[in-house]
């Protein structure tokens, strides 16, 4: 049997304003961060969290956010760089469903599809401040007639609908890979730990908690559902952090970034 392998997908950057980082603290002004997936080689399977944003999609709805994604920061071209194809992701799981973290879900059309319960729920019915956020539904043309949504034109698009599986609570999905709920930033956002053999495990926060700054400030990011349960959930995760001795990795993080292991290489 092989050891778990930890792979970062480099999926390219965006631009936001530094009070949307740091909520009503700031400082205003443009910050770009990362963007990123997390290529998961269990036994059970290929699975993938998250999968970055679409260019094409932030071009037409956000292009305020000056998307810079090269063709190997896609989710299909860095698989490619891994001698992998869409094809051979068995599972997609996703944090949320913010347009940044479900982008290349749409490459993945042989993968069964996991989130929380309450997040699909959310991104069927969105309240009126996250349309933004959960702009990006070409994925899953269920999702976009619950809307009452057109999908946009795009023949090169290879339209499927996603095998949805929901779960709800704090769940092993596979042996040493353990979803927690991390409520806040959306109704059903999970955080992903990832226990390995040679060393500590990794705790990727996903958007509950942007970056260490964030963390070391406790102060959350805007773009949330529930300010109050954002909060409470960065405390969920450091003392996650503590009771596992996992290492923290954070979403959109700029100054973090450069110190990750990136695909090719990876943690194990
Ligand atoms: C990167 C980013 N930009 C805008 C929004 C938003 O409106 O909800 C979530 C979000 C983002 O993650
Ligand atoms: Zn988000
Ligand atoms: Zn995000």
């Amino acid at each position: 049997m092989s050891d778990t392998k930890v792979y970062l997908l480099d999926g390219g950057s965006l631009v936001i304003d530094g009070f949307h980082a740091f909520w009503n603290r700031g400082p205003a002004g443009e910050l770009r961060f990362p963007c990123y997936a997390v290529l998961i080689e269990h036994k059970d399977g290929r699975y993938i969290f998250d999968t970055g944003y679409d260019h094409a999609h932030v071009m037409r709805v956000l292009p305020f956010e000056k998307p810079l994604q090269t063709p190997d920061q896609t989710i299909p071209g860095a698989l490619a760089k891994l001698n992998l194809r869409p094809k051979d992701i068995n599972f997609v799981i996703n944090s949320h469903y913010h347009f940044d973290h479900c982008g290349g879900n749409k490459h993945l059309t042989h993968a069964c599809t996991v989130c929380h319960a309450k997040e699909l729920e959310a991104a069927r019915h969105p309240q009126p401040f996250e349309h933004l956020g959960y702009s990006d539904a070409t994925f899953s043309p269920e999702l976009v007639k619950a809307r009452g949504q057109k999908l946009p034109p795009d023949p090169a698009l290879d339209i499927y609908t996603p095998k949805f599986e929901t779960i709800s609570g704090d769940q092993e999905i596979a042996k040493g890979m353990w979803l927690y709920e991390t409520p806040g930033h959306t109704a059903g956002h999970y955080s992903l730990m990832v226990e390995l053999a040679n060393r500590r495990p990794l705790l990727f926060t996903a958007d509950a908690c942007y970056s260490k700054k964030n963390m070391d400030m406790m102060v959350i990011s805007s773009f949330h559902l529930d300010p109050v349960a954002s909060v409470q959930s960065l405390v969920r995760l450091k003392e996650l952090a503590t009771k596992h001795d996992a290492e923290l990795f954070y979403s959109h993080d700029p100054e973090s970034w450069p110190g990750y292991i990136k695909a090719p290489g990876y943690y194990s």
